[in-house]
């Protein structure tokens, strides 16, 4: 069996899972966010990452289907904690480039939204700056999801094409550092220099700000004495299954 050979079968196998990264309110501890991270539990080649699913999916012409299981089982998930009484929390959903410019995007997240009766509001979509390329399509998709009322979220900023421009022509809400640029932050005085200026850069454009990669307690002391005040990574937990998660959000609280 192959990858390949497989993944069109993977839904309806039920073998996709989702994990959940909790995001963290880096001043009061408190978990503000969840990002939906998409994996395969293949009977026999085991568990397979995104890094392997993703482009095979984008390949074969399989990702709007894959995007929008993904789609809909976090706003499910979201759904039901919230039902259960827990705090609500916004949950992060990871576009592709061919979910923007395949099918109707727009319209399935509006369906989905009202079949799980989750708000937009609790909805965010992370999307690469490469997918903000001066594509007049997207910038439309876009304006209509914002119009929605769901949050965009510019993931992994600086790597892509930073197109500062694109920052005054998209209805944006969020841009994550990247984790590249927090790696080495507590050594690397470019990193540092990057990541003060992408912080002031949010503050003064009114967006959030979330840095991810957060490793250490050198890293979280940094970014919250820089005004960081959200931040993801293995410091505070890596993706877990979702019966895991409400043990984490209270041990993290
Ligand atoms: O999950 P990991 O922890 O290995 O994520 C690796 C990469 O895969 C990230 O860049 C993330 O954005 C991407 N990714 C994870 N889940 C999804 C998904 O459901 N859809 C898309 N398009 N990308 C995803
Ligand atoms: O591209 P995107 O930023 O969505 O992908 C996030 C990826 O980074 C996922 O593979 C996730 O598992 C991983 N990740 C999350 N937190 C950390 C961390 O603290 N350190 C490292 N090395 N990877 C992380
Ligand atoms: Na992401
Ligand atoms: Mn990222």
């Amino acid at each position: 069996s192959t990858i390949s050979n497989d993944l069109p079968k993977a839904i309806e196998r039920e073998e996709l899972r989702l994990h959940y990264q909790p995001k963290v309110d880096l001043v009061t501890g408190k978990v503000v966010g969840l990002e939906a991270l998409i994996r395969w539990e293949h009977p026999e080649l085991g568990l397979i990452f995104p890094n392997e699913i993703i482009p095979v999916a984008e390949e074969l012409a399989e990702i709007t289907t894959i995007g929008n299981w993904v789609l809909s089982q976090a706003c499910r998930q979201s759904k039901e904690w919230q039902d259960n009484g827990y705090p609500p929390m916004i949950m992060s959903v990871n576009l592709s480039m061919q979910q923007f410019t395949s099918g109707d995007l727009v319209a399935t997240i509006e369906g989905t939204l009202n079949e799980v009766q989750l708000l937009p509001r609790y909805l965010e979509l992370e999307i690469t700056e490469t997918m903000t390329a001066n594509i007049p399509e997207t910038i439309q998709t876009l304006k209509r999801l914002k119009s929605l009322g769901v949050r965009i979220s510019i993931d992994d900023f600086g790597t892509g094409y930073s197109n500062l421009t694109h920052l005054k022509n998209f209805p944006v809400d969020v841009l994550k550092i990247d984790q590249s640029f927090i790696r080495d932050l507590t050594e690397n005085p470019i990193d540092q220099a990057i990541v003060r200026t992408i912080i002031h850069l949010a503050d003064d454009l009114k967006l959030e700000v979330v840095a991810e990669g957060i490793e250490t307690a050198d890293h979280f002391r940094f970014l919250k004495d820089h005004n960081c005040l959200v931040g993801q990574g293995y410091l505070f937990s890596k993706p877990v299954e979702s019966r895991f998660l409400i043990e984490k959000i209270h041990f993290i609280e």
